[in-house]
């Protein structure tokens, strides 16, 4: 097994590296890869065999093996190019330092061919999305300007209004890299397109809604979406918005009731706190201090630098009352948050009876009745339901707070699903649309210390979209080189259907091992992991680690990650406690009640097991048949620095999500065919010079980019029907050809000058 991962590392290196020609000469200039910096560049000072001595720019130097440097252009323009496919070598420090160079001058978009990179300038750029620039995207052809979201919106505005074909863009990166406020401003050109109607504003207006709700300050991010996004925007004929539906997806609800060091709960709580003293007494929040409630006092982080949680509140009801929810939903909506807080500070201590609990003092009986008067439930019954020895909990003090905090997370993931479709209802489907463009907004690959069920969910989403984007880029080229009518057998791309079989396959793929893992009683975590390893043991993405009984890892296509299965039974069974759904039912508030409806109204609950995992699974089903069937568009996001502070770009880092995110993956592809592509006439006007005599018009133009080509000894490139298409490395070392020949015409005019003197 060693031997075929070994082999397909091999094979994966040896299919990338660029510019395998490269010979480093004495005074070459190179790039060479360090562990701090990711690359650094030298001149090469000393040859010796294999071996090659480089000098940095600090005079510093290092003996490296020549087959690890990478060629550096001589003549790279300062400010970089706004295509990476214009670079003289498309190498990982090629690609790198022009996304450097750009940042350094607030230039923070780049085109990877159609795709668009996007560097978070963790500060405010007003001026990139203000109203005049969106009116000059929309007057452009792709291209034409800089790079941008709103050409990515305008590109898929026009692919769906001239090629009428459904669109969509995909915004991926990592925590903090600026996913959603690239979406927003996707959705915010696409809005501009219709007339400022009523629509268009509840479709921008679901944002701050739905980040009210679904947002927290996380370590990464101080406004990090704690869900995944899918908003499908609909057109009529006139190309105006006619409707929108949402789709949300894992909302972390394990937040609710366990907050780290340095993060915050959901925004909706603190704002809350901060309403205007007739809401706070309105609500029973006492002085409306975050500090006394312990769903939000378990960590320190209270305010947000640069927001105002009193403000916060004001916009949230203004825009909830955009996107249709009636003054007296939110009032039910807050109550029921309001709620939350103080059932979560019940304490119990052991009840008068063997394996019963009770309130632990007048406080938490306080808290108790008040939670029961804002859910506008029986007190007794809430009572009951919490200490009574019943179907999950043992009526234990710890039993009873555990079933505490499930009811809490089973109130706010319902809540947060209401809300969703009252925005959906109240924007409503146009049934007679013909076109839409969606927008997905996900989090990225995660792999922290410890991983659990949600990272597992997240990872799957990103291999699905890793493998959709694959066949897409793919499909791009292919379709281009056949358009050409040249060969396109040296293109391929590295498929990851053996780690999306390993996890989804149906059945003996992960997800359902733990679906049989959760239908049986006595299953145990340990009981699945054996399973787990057993099943897989000769799988070559799946790992099982030496020392520990309750982790695996799987070889991901972004890196290995190791998940702990202790919660992975109990995360991915979905049930609602027989009594909190009883409880909350017969609420006196319409709202609370028809979040709970009787079992029998949910058939597909009542009749069968029913998982997380597999709802899941079957939900990203959907959203791939949606994606396939329209023209893609993708933007990467990348986080400069860990801090999220301008001005500050951290190499290695960024390498990092280079390389785990979708943009070297498009690189590879890209490479691994003809990265370079220019039209006949483009190439003769710039090259005609190495080879003036094909100038003269007896050739036609592809036989003259053929001539000019054979003339200076390339070899491996194509000649389509209007475009030449060159290997890696070869428009550079054109452009070499060329300065030389400009050099030398340069030297002889002046030697003519002086000898005229
Ligand atoms: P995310 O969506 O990718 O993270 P966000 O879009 O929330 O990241 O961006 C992170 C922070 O960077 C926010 O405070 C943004 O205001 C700021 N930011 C991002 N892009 C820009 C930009 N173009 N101009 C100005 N500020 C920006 V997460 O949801 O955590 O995965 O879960
Ligand atoms: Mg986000």
């Amino acid at each position: 097994m060693k031997f075929a991962v070994t082999t397909l590392l091999i094979f994966l290196a040896a299919e990338f590296n660029p510019v395998p020609e490269f010979n480093p000469v004495l005074g070459s200039l190179v790039w060479v890869e360090d562990p701090k910096a990711a690359w650094i560049d030298g001149e090469v000072v000393e040859v010796k065999g294999e071996e090659i001595k480089v000098r940095f720019t600090s005079k510093k130097t290092v003996v490296v093996k020549a087959s690890t440097v990478c060629q550096k252009a001589t003549e790279a323009p300062p400010y970089g190019v706004d295509d990476m496919r214009n670079l003289a070598y498309l190498h990982e420090p090629g690609v790198l330092q022009n996304l450097k160079s750009r940042y350094g001058i607030n230039v923070i978009y780049t085109y990877t061919g159609n795709m668009l990179i996007a560097v978070n300038p963790c500060r405010k750029l007003p001026y990139l999305y203000d109203k005049n620039m969106m009116e000059q995207y929309k007057r452009a052809d792709f291209g034409e300007l800089s790079p941008h979201p709103f050409a990515i919106a305008d590109a898929a505005y026009r692919g769906m209004i001239n090629g009428g074909k459904n669109q969509s863009v995909l915004v991926s990166g990592e925590s903090g890299a600026g996913k959603t406020e690239t979406a927003k401003q996707i959705m915010r050109y696409l809005a501009y397109m219709g007339e400022g109607r009523v629509i268009e504003q509840q479709v921008l207006e679901s944002n701050p809604v739905l980040e009210a709700f679904g947002n927290a300050k996380t370590i990464a991010n101080n406004n990090s979406s704690r869900f995944g996004k899918f908003v499908e925007i609909q057109f009529d004929q006139r190309g105006r918005i006619s409707g929108a539906a949402i789709r949300t997806y894992l909302l972390e609800t394990s937040r609710l009731s366990h907050v780290s060091d340095h993060e915050r709960n959901f925004h909706c709580f603190y704002m809350l706190c901060a309403a205007p003293p007739e809401d706070v007494k309105r609500y029973k929040l006492g002085k409306g201090n975050p500090r006394t409630f312990r769903y939000l006092n378990q960590s320190k982080c209270y305010e947000l630098e640069g927001v105002d949680d009193s403000k916060e509140y004001i916009a949230t009801r203004t825009a909830m009352g955009i996107v249709g929810i009636s003054p007296d939903e939110q009032d039910a909506i807050f109550r029921v948050v309001a709620a939350i807080l103080h059932l979560g500070n019940i304490e119990f201590a052991n009840g008068k009876e063997m394996d019963s609990s009770q309130p632990k003092d007048e406080k938490s009986w306080f808290h108790l009745r008040t939670a029961a008067e804002l859910f506008m439930c029986d007190e007794k019954k809430l009572e009951d339901c919490l200490c009574k020895r019943e179907s999950v909990t043992c009526g234990d003090p710890d039993s009873a707070a555990v079933s505490r905090d499930i009811l809490a997370k089973t109130i706010y993931s319902k809540l947060f699903d209401w809300i969703v479709h009252k925005i959906n209802s109240s924007i409503g489907q146009d049934p007679d649309s013909k076109s839409f463009i969606g927008v997905l907004d996900i989090n990225g690959f995660e792999s922290f210390t410890t991983n659990s069920f949600e990272q597992f969910c997240i990872n799957l989403t990103n291999e699905k979209i890793q493998q959709h984007f694959n066949k897409h880029v793919f499909k791009i080229e292919q379709e281009e080189y056949t358009t050409e009518e040249i060969d396109c057998s040296c293109i391929d791309y590295v498929d990851n259907q053996d780690v999306l079989d390993l996890i989804e396959k149906k059945p003996g793929g992960i997800i359902a091992l733990l679906d049989e893992a959760c239908m049986f009683p006595r299953s145990t975590h340990k009981t699945f992991t054996d399973k787990l390893y057993l099943t897989f043991k000769n799988h070559k993405r799946f790992i099982k680690p030496k020392l520990s009984r309750a982790k695996f890892t799987i070889c991901h296509y972004a890196g290995d990650v190791t998940y702990q299965t202790e919660m992975f039974l109990n995360k991915n069974k979905d049930y609602i406690v027989a009594e909190h759904r009883a409880l909350l039912n017969a609420s006196k508030c319409s709202l609370a009640s028809n979040l709970f409806p009787p079992l029998s109204e949910e058939p597909s609950k009542a009749s069968k097991f029913s998982s997380i995992g597999s709802q899941f699974k079957q939900q990203l089903e959907a959203l791939l048949d949606t994606l396939s069937a329209t023209e893609t568009h993708f933007i990467g996001c990348i986080k400069p620095n860990k801090l999220l502070k301008p001005e500050n770009f951290e190499s290695k880092s960024v390498l990092q999500q280079l390389r785990c995110g979708l943009v070297m993956e498009a690189i590879r592809i890209s490479c691994a065919g003809y990265p370079t592509r220019k039209q006949f006439y483009e190439f003769v006007d710039q090259f005609g010079i190495l080879a003036p005599e094909v100038l003269d018009k007896s050739y036609d133009e592809g036989t003259a980019c053929k001539r000019l080509l054979e003339k200076v000894r390339c070899k491996g490139y194509q000649i389509g029907k209007t475009k030449v298409f060159l290997r890696a490395g070869q428009m550079a070392e054109l452009n070499a050809r060329r300065s030389e020949v400009l050099g030398r015409s340069a030297s002889i005019i002046q030697q003519k000058f002086r000898s005229n003197l």
